[in-house]
């Protein structure tokens, strides 16, 4: 066998393990184990054969890190063909979460068992691909042709209960050891003489699918796809599933399958994925840095984001105190908390008991002194430097050494803060995005004396807490909202060059993004920017800069809160719509500005939107600010909605090729001026030596 997989006869059963960590994932070697097992089974004197794993889980799926690269013999389909001609019953023994290629596996077995906890899942739409070894063709046969689009589109796991009733697990073992159970199970079947049951016998009955059910798939589906294509491949799929025999539905599979991994959507989707997982890691942190372990919490400031903090603890069991001014506020807070829930109960995705138990863990109060044990602090009251040293002097009066003190802050001063205390080392900002408790994204943002436990505790918790962290230092902004500026300067910019707001937004929702710039600060709220660039004494003394935003918050229109900001909304639906009035506005304010307006490309409006995004990351990367530019992918993937098929601005800039950006930069800066587009040194060189920012961050190391 290999060093990734054993073989071994148990009585009347041939036991094949693999143990290929972490999560056994069907490299070359792990293929080639199971193949070589399964045919040393036909031969020895077992009567059934099982399939099982060590480690933390069955088989997760095909390894990710073979995509793009030579295929290597032997090839899943080869070795599932093994599995389901065996001349002996093969039972899949599934524990963790058996996933994509690795649920493949199982469905070719004949019989499919599993401890009550374990979860199946086809989720390669994740990463902008399908099933390619059966799963289209087999799920469909046994859980039907509905359940099967729903599955796989989705991606999502389902737990070993459900998969029962779907037809997709025969059997849950009692107890915890899955091993003897399976083993167990696999004797039963043959004493009772069960029969290789192969899911390629079972055919789909034409007629039990309703008229145009796949058109109507696919017209529902392109509506989320947001620039993914994988959804639509799904369809053809499971269509094939039912007007085509098994192997030409699996020729089908793998022909559009071959299409998917070789296009730039999965290629950006699977660099997410990897990126998530990267952005986790501190650089220059040791791997055995402690943690520091945090059972109790508290939120100081019960707004929106503070409701939002306290529910992400409360929704993974940890204790939170929250802590307001007064008892009015704190009503109030608990008042946003409780509307939040309840609204995730009418979508049915929580019970009301579920609802009453993570709400009675949150308790309120407007006494410091109550705070004075928990392990962490999450500091989010609204963005006023001298307010905030306030309260972390106070904090650091009051809480037990040893506690970490986090700030919410968008962009003040981490630093400023920690200099407040005696304790800047256990002192680092944790920007949550707003809604907190749907937002993935976290950035982490290291102070100058931020301890490594700090940090590693940090993004331990986050990642408890179910979000995506991202490392940042101390600059105006952090990563996300500092490279952002450019992006709403420029969206206001082309509206007095010749745009209206709608043609700005539209053309980067085709883009993939979720909602245009314009339709995003209505959203937010314009006085929200307004207030801000009040505060601000480093902007250029230019009165086309953010003009409209700022004539039209001064006419009382601030956005979707007043009825109207570049938009009017429909009072019911909050539907935008395009307002002549404001169009009119935008051409006399570009007269009265001497701007001469134009028609402008789609090619040019995401240029000088994405373009600023690209350059500011280059000079947060030599800045030091990001860690890696995939790190810039991951902020704007989770925290901005950027479509995930694009892989975010930088994975994108290595798309276009940065002399293109580079050269672009150039010719808006001779056109713009240089306070909005001096190409950032890294970017020039980078664009001059031929290479992309993935290739500088390589030749680097990550060390
Ligand atoms: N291939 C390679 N590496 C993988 C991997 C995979 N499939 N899954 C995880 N890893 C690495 C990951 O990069 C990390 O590495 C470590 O394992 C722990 O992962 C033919 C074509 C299984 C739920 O999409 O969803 O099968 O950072 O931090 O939080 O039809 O990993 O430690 O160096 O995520 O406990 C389909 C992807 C593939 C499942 C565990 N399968 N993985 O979560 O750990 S395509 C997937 C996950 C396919 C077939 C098709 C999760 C997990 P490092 P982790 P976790």
């Amino acid at each position: 066998m290999s060093e990734v997989v054993s073989y071994q006869l148990q009585g009347n059963v041939g036991v094949i393990t693999v143990n290929s960590p972490p999560v056994n994932a069907l490299s070359q070697a792990v293929r080639k184990g199971i193949l070589d097992g399964v045919k040393a089974a036909q031969a020895d004197d077992s009567e059934a054969i099982v399939i099982r794993c060590d480690g933390r889980t069955f088989i997760a799926g095909a390894d990710i890190t073979e995509f793009g690269k030579p295929p290597l013999d032997p090839w899943l389909p080869e070795v599932l063909t093994a599995i389901e001609n065996s001349r002996k019953p093969v039972i899949a023994a599934i524990h963790g979460t058996a996933l994509g290629g690795g649920f493949e596996v199982a469905l070719a077995c004949h019989y499919r068992c599993a401890v009550a906890s374990a979860m199946v899942g086809l989720p390669e739409v994740k990463l902008g691909l399908l099933p390619g070894a059966g799963g289209t063709q087999r799920v469909p046969r046994v859980a039907g042709v509905k359940a099967a689009l729903d599955m796989i589109t989705g991606g999502n796991p389902i737990a070993a209960a459900k998969a029962k009733d779907m037809g997709l697990i025969d059997e849950i073992v009692e107890g915890d050891d899955l091993a003897a159970g399976a083993v167990s199970y696999a004797r039963d079947l043959v004493a009772s003489g069960a029969p290789l049951k192969r899911i390629r016998d079972i055919s789909i009955k034409k007629e039990t699918i309703e008229p145009g059910f796949f058109d109507n798939a696919r017209k529902q589906l392109a509506k989320r796809a947001r620039g993914q294509i994988a959804q639509d491949r799904i369809v053809s799929c499971i269509e094939a599933a039912v007007n085509l025999p098994m192997d030409q539905g699996l020729a089908r599979e793998r022909e559009l399958f071959q299409e998917l991994v070789k296009s730039p959507e999965s290629a950006a989707m699977r660099h997410i994925f990897f990126a998530e997982r990267q952005a986790a890691k501190i650089k220059d942190l040791p791997k055995d840095t402690p943690i520091r372990d945090i059972k109790s919490v508290a939120i100081i400031g019960g707004g929106t984001m503070g409701g939002g903090i306290a529910m992400c603890f409360a929704n993974v069991g940890v204790p939170v105190t929250l802590l307001e001014v007064n008892d009015e506020a704190l009503q109030r807070g608990m008042g946003i908390i409780r509307k939040n829930y309840s609204i995730t109960v009418q979508k049915g995705k929580m019970s009301e008991e579920q609802m009453e138990k993570r709400i009675g863990l949150i308790q309120g109060s407007t006494d410091y002194v109550e705070i004075a044990d928990v392990d962490l602090v999450i500091e989010a009251v609204f963005e006023n430097l001298e307010l905030k040293k306030e309260i972390f002097a106070r904090l650091d009066g009051v809480c037990k050494q040893g506690a970490i003190l986090a700030t919410n802050t968008s962009y003040q001063d981490v630093d400023a803060i920690a200099a407040a205390t005696g304790r800047p080392q256990d002192v680092l900002g944790l920007h949550f995005f707003s809604p907190a408790n749907v937002m993935k994204l976290l950035e982490v943002v290291r102070g100058e004396k931020t301890a490594d436990d700090v940090l590693a505790t940090s993004m331990a918790i986050g990642k408890k807490i179910g979000k995506v962290c991202a490392l940042s230092r101390v600059c105006y902004g952090f990563i996300g909202n500092r490279m952002l500026g450019g992006y709403g300067r420029e969206a206001q910019m082309l509206l007095l060059d010749g745009c209206t707001p709608e043609q700005v937004d539209s053309t980067l929702e085709e883009f993939g993004m979720a909602m245009g710039p314009l339709a995003m600060g209505d959203l937010a709220g314009l006085d929200v920017g307004y207030k801000a660039r009040q505060a601000r004494t480093d902007l250029p003394d230019d009165p086309k800069l953010y003009r409209m935003g700022t004539l039209l918050v001064e006419m009382g229109r601030h956005g979707q809160k007043t009825g109207s900001g570049f938009y009017k909304y429909d009072p019911e639906t909050r539907q935008r719509q395009s307002d002549p009035e404001v169009d009119a506005l935008i051409k006399e304010e570009a007269a009265k500005l001497g701007v001469e307006q134009r028609d402008i490309s789609k090619e040019e409006i995401l240029a000088r939107c994405f373009y600023p995004l690209i350059n500011e990351g280059a000079k947060i990367l030599e800045e030091g600010i990001a860690q890696r530019p995939s790190d810039i992918d991951v902020v704007y993937v989770f925290g901005y909605a950027f479509p995930v098929a694009k892989g975010g601005p930088m994975f994108y800039a290595d798309q276009v090729g940065l002399k293109n950006v580079y050269d672009k930069i150039c010719e808006f800066r001779d056109r713009y001026g240089a306070d909005y587009w001096q190409p950032a040194p890294l970017l020039e060189k980078l664009a001059n030596e031929g290479k992309t920012f993935a290739q500088w961050d390589q030749e680097r190391g990550d060390g």
